[in-house]
């Protein structure tokens, strides 16, 4: 398959590049590197060295002999020349990662939120209208996040995007409807990717596109089998408190003795995928695309729930390090549980790795390798949800301490 991979030079985009190019298929790149812009907004870096995406490709082709396609291309603010690219490669199937994924970055600043939307919405809807327009019927694979579905007590399992619900006809009967999973996202960045469920909802329907989205959970992990064919194939590594996410934080900072960041009581659950299994079930989803007409169909892309206290008390266990309760910058339910559906991946064949295989270990090597290059001062999460809740963070005087701890 000719394969678009929008936002391949990001996280999960870059091992999902190497595992489909060593399954044959040709692939494209396409990046405006806006990431690497906003580590050097931020002052951080990531973990890992990467190299530019010019080498990393480069280097690809030397360890495989298989050749990637890099080309430079905002989705959101150049129109124009996605659709004359898309009317040009005519691929088969495109995956949608290029997007702002940082929840903590949508919230730093008013600047911020409007940047987070306007990228991220326009990104999606200039891909669909161009489909539309050049009338390619690529299958469109999309990121979303399980953060769409918010994480309030109702008691019932989380279904695969879609709920039945029965309500009162006017003639006093009952009708029962399909309909998306209500959304409740916690961030501006969550609230784009349920905008981005309407989008997709109506190109489906008015214009046959196949579209299958994948509601991700928290992607833990660095290395997958072709991330470690060699040294600079590695993939990116986020640390800092508005990108890094919080069991790959844990472990960074299990590794460089910084007490473990937890928010509030730690009491928030939350679903996990470990990377080589995102990148598996991005190629279970390619291999399974719904015909046109049909509904979008939408995946659970998790493996587990863990409660972020659990975590931190695991990884204390593991590496000997010290777990801090800190005040939550964010605004979000101090205790929830989560039952999730993930049935559809499971039948398709995923095996899942789970915390248990050994994996977390990894990880804190490849952070004391390059210990060095972190910062401590950029470990701590300042970005608050409030003015309020930013400043009661800035105040705290256990904040400060873990601030200055070198
Ligand atoms: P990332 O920030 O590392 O990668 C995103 C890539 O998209 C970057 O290379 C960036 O330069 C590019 N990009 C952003 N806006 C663009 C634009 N307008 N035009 C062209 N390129 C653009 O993020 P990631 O962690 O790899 O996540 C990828 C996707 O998966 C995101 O959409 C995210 O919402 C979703 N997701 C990630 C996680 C996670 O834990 N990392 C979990 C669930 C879902
Ligand atoms: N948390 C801590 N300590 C930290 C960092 C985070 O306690 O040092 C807590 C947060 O308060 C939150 C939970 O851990 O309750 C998860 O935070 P996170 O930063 O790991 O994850 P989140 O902001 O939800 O975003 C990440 C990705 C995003 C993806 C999402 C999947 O950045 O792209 O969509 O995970 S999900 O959470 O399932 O919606």
């Amino acid at each position: 398959m000719k394969i678009a991979i929008l936002g391949g030079d990001g996280f999960v985009g870059w091992p999902t590049t190497l595992h489909l190019s060593d399954q044959g298929h040709e692939v494209h790149i396409v990046d405006n590197l806006s990431r690497r812009w906003i580590d050097t907004e931020l002052g951080v870096q990531s973990l890992t060295p990467m190299d530019s995406i010019q080498e990393r490709c480069r280097i690809w082709h030397e360890v495989t002999g298989r050749r990637l396609h890099f080309h430079l291309l905002d989705l959101a603010k150049e129109y124009e020349r996605l659709k004359q690219w898309l009317a040009e490669h005519r691929p088969d199937a495109v995956i949608h990662f290029a997007e702002q994924r940082a929840a903590p970055y949508s919230m730093k600043t008013d600047r911020h939120k409007v940047y987070s939307v306007d990228n991220n919405v326009s990104a999606t809807h200039n891909l669909l209208a161009a489909l539309v327009e050049t009338g390619i019927d690529a299958h469109l694979v999309h990121l979303g996040t399980m953060g769409v579905y918010g994480y309030s007590n109702v008691g019932a399992t989380i279904p695969e995007g879609y709920l039945d619900v029965e309500v009162e006809t006017t003639e006093g009967g009952k009708a029962t409807q399909e309909i998306l999973y209500p959304t409740r996202p916690g961030s501006i960045y969550h609230m784009t990717k349920s905008l981005d469920q309407i989008l997709f909802q109506f190109y489906a329907q008015n214009d046959g596109l196949r579209i299958t989205d994948l509601h991700q959970g928290i992607v833990w992990g660095t290395h997958t089998e072709q991330t470690r064919r060699h040294t600079q194939l590695i993939n990116r590594f986020d640390y800092d408190g508005d990108y890094g996410t919080v069991l790959n934080r844990f472990l960074i900072q299990a590794a460089i003795g910084y007490p473990l960041t937890v928010h509030g009581t730690g009491g928030q659950t939350r679903a996990f995928i470990h990377i080589q299994d995102s990148v598996r079930c991005i190629e279970l989803a390619l291999g399974d695309p719904p015909s046109a007409g049909e509904r979008v169909r939408i995946f659970n892309q998790m493996t587990e729930t863990h409660r972020v206290r659990d975590l931190a008390e695991l990884v204390a266990r593991l590496a000997g390090a010290e777990v801090a309760y800190l005040p939550n910058p964010r605004k979000e339910a101090a205790e929830n549980d989560l039952v999730v559906d993930n049935a559809q991946f499971l039948a398709l064949g995923l095996r899942p790795t789970t915390l248990a295989e050994g994996l977390l270990e990894e990880v804190i090597d490849v952070a004391r390798k390059f210990a060095h290059r972190i910062d401590r001062s950029r470990v701590p999460a300042v970005s608050g949800w409030t003015k309020e809740l930013a400043q009661a963070v800035e105040r705290d005087p256990e904040g400060k301490r873990l601030r200055s701890v070198s």
